[in-house]
């Protein structure tokens, strides 16, 4: 050995210990989250976490940097979805916390899993209320609105943490997870060696949840006695990713089904046995429902009511992998709790090789009422018009998915949203992403950025003006990634309508009324994307179809007749209504 060499030769007995050998709270949370596989995370810089952002950056990790916090979080939330991994959002604290926490909860609403990582100030001085740069007591704030909540304070226990926070947001119902990192933790120095042994690689973070034997043959039972049984799909079925099974159970039975607005596409809406244009027909008149991953609230008017029928009229079969579900509106006949894809294949076995088809004339009536609907509709969607209406626009659009069924649809507005979940079939699962169980606002380019980063597939947003304007800055976030996104804007000049008038007679416009004719498309146009101004079907057609080729980003700016709209769309009986008559 040369003396050169000897002199290079590291003696770690004897030396202080190199910057090698010690790592930090920035690198541990880091180094968590990628040994659990998450690489992406959606958020917004600022104090205490901009570095981090970098650091993440520097570790081959895709670092999303959104203009607003619930646009980050929202991506976080439908990444979640699409992947069955938590999807991740990092915000700064108070201010970006809360600005975060809107996404957390609808993500808990709606069982996404999802974990908001917000720095948070000091606790010696947010604890006794001593003023600190962005004081809040955020911990508190969060765990009524998510699934759980969690704060770390030692960089010894990233590791656990995060792995806490990735089995809360995924195992059983999935749901959104809050993680409270104090600022002072970044800064946290531990040795190498103790570090990589404090991090957690979560084993099996969502087991499977096997039914037992008993309610599998008590809901086989229940289904024998059927005479007009249907099936319906939630979202909680698209989550799953059961998609083989599902459709084996449907195509076994013969049982017509019913998709919710996000399990659309899990049997393609041109499947024989969908009953999605015979909706109110199946709910008034099916005798035994089998749910699967959809809840009995307020878009299934609660499983009661007129909507269902003769009152006690119905037995419902529900596979739910939370018991606590069960009963919650209406008595369940047939409890079978457990995660869909073991339920599903449970039944499936059970069934043995052969299954009696429902009553022919069940199956009948419910051709016969889809057919009639599909029937009725069909002129209203090849008017080549202008100004269009929402039916015309969406005849055009419809073709569009069907021509490539592969893209996901993002959908959000009142209108634009309830006539797009009727108008528009979707061919293949996880492809529609909406509002969800809330009909939530703002939804739009958050959900549009993450479905293109997790899928690389094309992604075509159809938005209400109003909707758009919840999340419109996006589009720069669209521009800068370059990402496959063609946002179509339904400009009905305001909210519902743009014809209101304000009842007031005063100078200002109504309140559901916005500058007419806005020219949206040069929001895209500011920052680099294509922005087009479309009139007719054939032009959106057009437009929409060159974006989806391009990959392009694209804001259609589709003019829409403002008087073709109704209150809240298709939910307007939900506006409450005095009993004092107007005036
Ligand atoms: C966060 C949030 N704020 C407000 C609402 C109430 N809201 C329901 S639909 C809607 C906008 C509807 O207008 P638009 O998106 O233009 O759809 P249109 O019916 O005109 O097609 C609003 C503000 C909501 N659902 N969510
Ligand atoms: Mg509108």
């Amino acid at each position: 050995m040369t003396d050169a060499a000897v002199q290079q030769k590291p003696a770690p007995t004897i030396a202080p210990q190199s910057e090698q050998e010690l790592t930090d709270g920035f690198h541990l949370v880091i180094d968590a989250l990628k040994l659990n596989g998450i690489n992406h995370v959606y958020g917004v810089p600022g104090i205490p976490i901009t570095d981090l952002g970098r650091k993440m950056q520097a570790a081959g990790m895709r670092v999303l940097s959104f203009r607003h916090e619930q646009n980050a979080g929202n991506a976080a939330a439908i990444a979640g979805f699409l992947t069955k991994k938590p999807g991740v959002c990092l915000t700064v604290s108070a201010p970006g916390f809360l600005n975060g926490l809107v996404a957390l909860a609808n993500a808990t609403t709606n069982c996404f899993p999802m974990i908001l990582i917000s720095g948070s100030s000091e606790r010696e001085i947010v604890d006794l209320q001593q003023g600190d740069y962005e004081e809040m007591d955020q911990l508190a704030i969060a765990k009524p609105l998510c699934k759980a909540a969690f704060r770390i304070l030692h960089a010894a226990d990233i590791g656990i943490g995060i792995a806490r926070a990735i089995r809360a947001a995924v195992s059983g119902r999935p749901g959104g997870v809050y993680l409270d990192l104090p600022a002072k933790l970044f800064a946290q120095v531990l040795e190498a060696d103790a570090g990589a042994k404090s991090l957690v690689k979560v084993i099996d973070p969502a087991p499977a949840q096997i039914p037992a034997l008993e309610p599998v043959k008590r809901a086989l039972d229940v289904l024998k006695s059927a005479k007009r049984p249907l099936i319906i799909l939630g979202k909680g079925a698209a989550y799953a990713q059961a998609d083989d099974g599902i459709r084996a159970l449907v195509e076994k039975t013969g049982i017509p089904f019913l998709p919710m607005s996000m399990a659309k596409g899990i049997l393609p809406d041109t499947h024989p046995l969908s009953a999605g244009a015979a909706r109110s027909t199946v709910l008034k008149d099916a005798d035994v429902i089998i749910m699967i991953g959809a809840r009995l609230n307020w878009l299934l008017s609660h499983g009661k009511g007129k909507t269902w029928g003769e009152p006690g009229s119905k037995k419902f079969i529900q596979i739910d992998i939370d018991p606590k579900e069960m009963d919650s509106n209406v008595a369940i006949a047939a409890p079978v709790v457990g995660d869909i894809a073991s339920c599903v294949s449970a039944l499936l076995n059970a069934m043995g090789e052969k299954w009696p088809a429902p009553p022919s004339d069940w199956i009948k009536a419910v051709n016969a009422k889809k057919e009639a609907n599909i029937a009725k509709m069909a002129p209203r969607l090849m008017k080549n018009s202008a100004p269009m209406d929402f039916h015309s626009a969406l005849g055009a659009l419809r073709t569009v998915i069907k021509e490539r069924p592969d893209a996901i649809l993002v959908n959000e507005g009142a209108n634009t949203l309830d006539q797009a979940r009727g108008i528009i079939d979707m061919y293949q699962p996880r492809k529609r992403l909406d509002v969800g169980t809330w009909g939530i606002m703002g939804i739009g380019m958050g959900f549009a950025v993450a479905a293109a980063i997790e899928t690389g597939k094309r992604v075509l947003a159809v938005v209400g003006d109003s909707a758009f304007g919840f999340s419109g800055m996006e589009v720069e976030t669209i521009c800068r990634y370059k990402l496959p996104v063609c946002v179509v804007v339904f400009n009905n000049n305001g909210i519902y309508r743009g014809t209101d008038v304000n009842p007031g007679g005063g100078p200002d416009v109504a309140t559901t009324v916005f500058v007419k004719d806005a020219r949206y498309e040069k929001l895209m146009e500011a920052f680099g994307g294509i922005g087009v101004h479309v009139t007719t079907p054939d032009e959106l057609k057009r437009a929409v179809g060159e974006a989806m080729q391009s990959g392009k980003p694209t804001l259609v700016n589709a003019a829409i007749d403002p008087a073709a709209g109704s209150e809240s769309g298709n939910i307007g009986k939900l506006n409450p209504q005095s009993a004092i008559r107007k005036k």
